[in-house]
């Protein structure tokens, strides 16, 4: 596919030769779930529960009404879909012929969704009706003025506004009694080493990016995360974190409790109410959390009145998990953790459910495959003594060789070699496993919610009253960050936070986790030797200012 970076031929035939690339689509996780357990329990969402085998009708049928609407491999999707059984459904309808689900954020709003549909001129898009009281159809009318391409809206909702497809009504329609589905699924199969979905990226520059994963990759990507967790037909996972993000997607994620026969259970809400309530009710043994859950989790009041016996492990990633965090883990919520060090561009690394304790406390893991390859570098690209602090590079049969449509930038994010440069500073623990020491690259962390300063700096920069600004992390005890802005006003101008985040959102329009929660004025900003803003400085004054108001 034009934009796509394959990986060189050696390397896809030494991927393939190992075993990890088994040139499968990734539509055959159902499919083959399907043959060996049509009557297990797939999903459970609300109390309603679908096995395996109506989970493979619903897509096949999906997946025929997709085709019939003019879907053909290669066509683009975006997929801002909440924690539903339907999402799922589309999904692998979507892979199955080859369209390339986005996976949107529900957070995401007119910017970032136009722009991902206008970058990837996407052919359709899927949403709820009003959800979390916002008009998503109301979006998406926005959107088609800006993207000519977009043709189908399908919407999960009673009522779907003219124009719009009715996503329950499709699959409440047998299409498979009116047409040769066999012949069409023949037709429009997918090749494997093509890309069968879009991330997204944290992203570093002014706008966002997208992240090819192959049918080859992200089918091992999940195959081997599903071993190495200890997945089996005995699994059932929590997924209250966004399920379209990569962590609860495919790491082991619904892919890998499906290629098991395992169970999914849906929440909605990452409230430690509903997470409390569902690990009780549906007898939950895995749940995959940022560090902020699990630390609201352990601060629930009322946590001894619920029967978490059936808890075996907290799979914790997104941001960095505190040693002391950790340690209560155990006595706590009963169940052991393992640490993930992951990106929606491929490497991860982990600990192991066998692990001694302090190694799953104190460390983020080692690489997911032994196909992988990371080093630990210096700005020059040398690896730093063992032990030291650089930046962490990797390639592997699932890390991407190239961002979509993005040569230039690709330069930059990939060594000659095409190893991926993380951004990540890091340093090897002597038992072999990574340590995050913090980050080179330009972005806020909010609670595993990845922000790009610089794509925030431009918006901001739009609003008049400012001359210069910058975005940068402050400490939090929960969300590990939160996003401060160092602004100096134009001569003349006052406003404050509020005036500053209105213009953000009713004009910049974009998705409200991005916005700065503190503001500083100041008359200018602090600059280095070569007069660069100086974020270092800025990152310690808003700490140091933060100490002193807590006293
Ligand atoms: C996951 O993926 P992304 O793409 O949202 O974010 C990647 C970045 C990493 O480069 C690192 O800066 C940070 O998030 N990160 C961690 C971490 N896990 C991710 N920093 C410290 N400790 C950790 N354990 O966040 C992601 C993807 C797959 C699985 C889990 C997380």
């Amino acid at each position: 596919m034009d934009g796509f970076t394959p990986w060189p031929v050696s390397f896809r035939e030494q991927y393939r030769k190992a075993g990890y690339w088994q040139e499968k689509p990734l539509a055959s996780i159902i499919e083959e779930a399907a043959v060996q357990w049509p009557d297990r329990i797939a999903v459970s969402f609300n109390g309603e529960h679908t096995t395996y085998g109506e989970l493979h009708r619903k897509v096949n049928r999906l997946a025929l009404h997709l085709a019939a609407l003019g879907h053909r491999p290669l066509d683009r999707m975006i997929l801002q879909m909440p924690n539903r059984p339907e999402t799922l459904y589309l999904y692998f309808a979507a892979v199955k012929i080859g369209v390339i689900p986005i996976m949107a954020l529900a957070a995401h709003r007119l910017a970032e969704i136009s722009f991902f549909a206008e970058f990837a001129a996407v052919k359709s898009y899927a949403i709820p009706g009003i959800y979390a009281k916002f008009d998503y159809p109301g979006l998406a009318a926005e959107v088609r003025t800006k993207a000519p391409s977009l043709k189908n809206v399908f919407v999960l909702a009673d009522e779907v506004p003219e124009g719009m497809l009715p996503l329950k009504k499709l699959l409440n329609d047998p299409i498979e009694e009116r047409i040769d589905g066999k012949a069409i699924f023949a037709d429009l199969r997918p090749d494997p080493y093509e890309p069968a979905i879009f991330q997204l990226s944290g992203g570093t520059t002014g706008i966002p990016k997208l992240i090819p994963r192959t049918h080859n990759d992200y089918y091992y990507n999940a195959l081997r995360n599903s071993d190495i967790c200890g997945f089996s037909k005995d699994t059932v996972y929590l997924v209250a974190i966004p399920m379209t993000h990569n962590f609860a997607t495919a790491c082991p994620g619904w892919q890998g409790v499906f290629l098991k026969g395992g169970r999914v259970v849906l929440s909605s809400s990452p409230a430690p109410d509903a997470i409390l309530d569902l690990i009780q009710q549906e007898r939950v043994t895995t749940v995959p959390a940022v560090p902020a859950i699990v630390i609201n989790l352990l601060n629930h009041p009322g946590l001894s009145r619920y029967d978490l016996s059936s808890l075996q492990t907290f799979h914790v990633g997104g941001s960095k998990l505190n040693e002391e965090t950790a340690r209560r883990v155990r006595p706590l919520l009963g169940a052991g953790i393992q640490q993930v060090l992951g990106m929606a561009e491929g490497p991860l690394f982990w600990t192991r459910p066998d692990d001694p304790k302090e190694i799953s406390w104190l460390t983020q893991g080692r690489p997911m495959s032994p196909g992988d390859e990371f080093r630990i570098v210096d700005a020059q690209d040398h690896d730093v003594k063992p032990g030291e602090i650089g930046e962490l590079i990797c390639r592997g049969p699932y890390t991407i060789r190239g961002y979509f449509n993005a040569p230039e930038y690709n330069l930059r994010a990939f060594n000659a070699d095409g190893f991926y440069r993380s951004g990540d500073l890091c340093r090897l623990h002597e038992s072999g496993n990574l340590i995050v020491e913090g980050r080179s690259k330009d972005t806020i962390n909010r609670g595993g919610e990845k922000i790009s300063a610089e794509e925030m700096e431009n918006h901001i920069l739009a609003f008049p009253k400012i001359r210069l600004c910058a975005y940068v992390a402050m400490p939090d005890p929960v969300l590990g960050e939160r996003a401060a802005l160092f602004a100096v006003a134009r001569e003349g101008e006052s406003f404050d936070l509020a005036e500053l985040n209105d213009f953000l959102l009713s004009d910049r329009r974009i998705a409200r986790y991005k916005l700065p929660e503190r503001l500083e004025l100041l008359p200018e900003l602090p600059v280095t030797a070569v007069g660069k803003i100086n974020k270092v400085r800025l990152r310690e004054l808003i700490a140091e200012r933060l100490k002193e108001e807590q006293g």
